[in-house]
């Protein structure tokens, strides 16, 4: 499918901030940001998305793709991984209740959906073997093997933040300890920062504080890098991918990803797999999540 023909609304639940577009020929017309409320249930997210949706002009037998941070499984079932993020949803009807609200409607992981986005119209255009990391709240992932994204019944394929890192040492909200994402991903990075002594920074503080040379934000964010490019080089072994594509507000903060490739040339040559970044940015998840919906899965 072309981008172009790609008309509709779409929603991106993350785990720090919802977004909401209705999408125009491949273009997002008009886009709305409000903060993800992480202990809500299905009921309250509903409810959040029909009033983004009511704000976006959203009618009756409009297509409405909606992407989300957790699995989704084959029936429609979405399931937080990490707790910490998503505390209340565990196995909720998500698609079933979506079609019954706004009729034509499907859902997906928000990576996954990011991934057939990149794959289709952005950066992992021309590679058949293709991963996309996003670096943000959690650490996620999309796979993309001979051209098509991979999925299993239970949703979990791709999420690639729960492999597990020589940096990590905790438990993250996935249950499994030393997780990429339980040293990378922005809740991580927020609890290292307050661990040093610096309660209430975010990762946005602890990124501007380490450009601004100090050492305890300096080795937070040096420490991140390691678990991404550490990551990069066992998804090179596992899956053969010839370029990976960085996004997440994490993944495209200045410098992050120039950070990782300095970390990946420590590497035998054979996995140095080329990293870009993520071209479509937070769009992603969003064109990727109405791609979905289209039946979006083969060239
Ligand atoms: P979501 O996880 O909801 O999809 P994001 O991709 O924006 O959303 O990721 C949110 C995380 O990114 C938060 O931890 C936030 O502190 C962090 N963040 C946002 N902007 C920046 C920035 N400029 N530099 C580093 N981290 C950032
Ligand atoms: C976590 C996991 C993934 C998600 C990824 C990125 C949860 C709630 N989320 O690994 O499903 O794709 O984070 O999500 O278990 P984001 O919120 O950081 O954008």
């Amino acid at each position: 499918m072309s981008r172009t023909a790609l008309s509709g609304f779409a929603v991106d639940i993350g785990g720090t901030k919802t977004a909401a577009a209705r999408i125009t020929g491949g273009t997002l017309a008009e886009q709305l940001v409000v903060p993800t409320d992480g202990a809500a249930g299905l009921e309250a997210q509903l409810a959040q998305i029909e009033t983004l949706l009511t704000r976006l002009g959203h009618g009756a037998g409009d297509t409405l793709g909606v992407a989300v941070t957790g699995r989704v499984s084959d029936d429609g079932r979405w399931f937080a991984v990490n707790a910490g993020t998503l505390s209340a949803i565990d196995g909720v009807p998500l698609g079933a209740a979506l079609r019954a609200r706004f009729g034509a409607a499907g859902c997906c992981n928000d990576a996954a959906a990011a991934a057939l986005a990149e794959a289709r119209f952005g950066a992992g255009q021309g590679a058949a073997n293709f991963v996309y990391l996003t670096v943000s709240t959690g650490v996620g992932g999309g796979i993309v093997l001979n051209d098509r994204l991979v999925q299993s019944a239970n949703g979990l394929a791709g999420h690639l933040g729960f492999m597990t890192s020589p940096e990590g040492q905790d438990i993250c909200g996935s249950g499994r300890r030393g997780t990429v994402e339980s040293v990378a991903g922005g809740r991580a990075i927020a609890a290292a920062a307050q661990a040093a002594g610096h309660p209430g920074a975010d990762a946005r503080a602890v990124f501007e504080t380490a450009a601004g040379g100090a050492p305890w934000a300096e080795a937070i964010v040096a420490r991140a890098a390691r678990a991404i490019a550490g990551l990069c080089a066992d998804t090179a072994a596992m899956l053969g991918a010839e370029r990976i594509a960085i996004g997440g507000s994490i993944g495209l903060a200045p410098g992050f990803i120039d950070r990782v490739a300095a970390q990946l040339d420590a590497e035998p040559a054979l996995f140095r797999v080329p990293l870009v970044k993520a071209t479509l940015g937070a769009d992603g998840p969003l064109l990727g999540a109405l791609a979905h919906m289209s039946g979006e899965n083969t060239k």
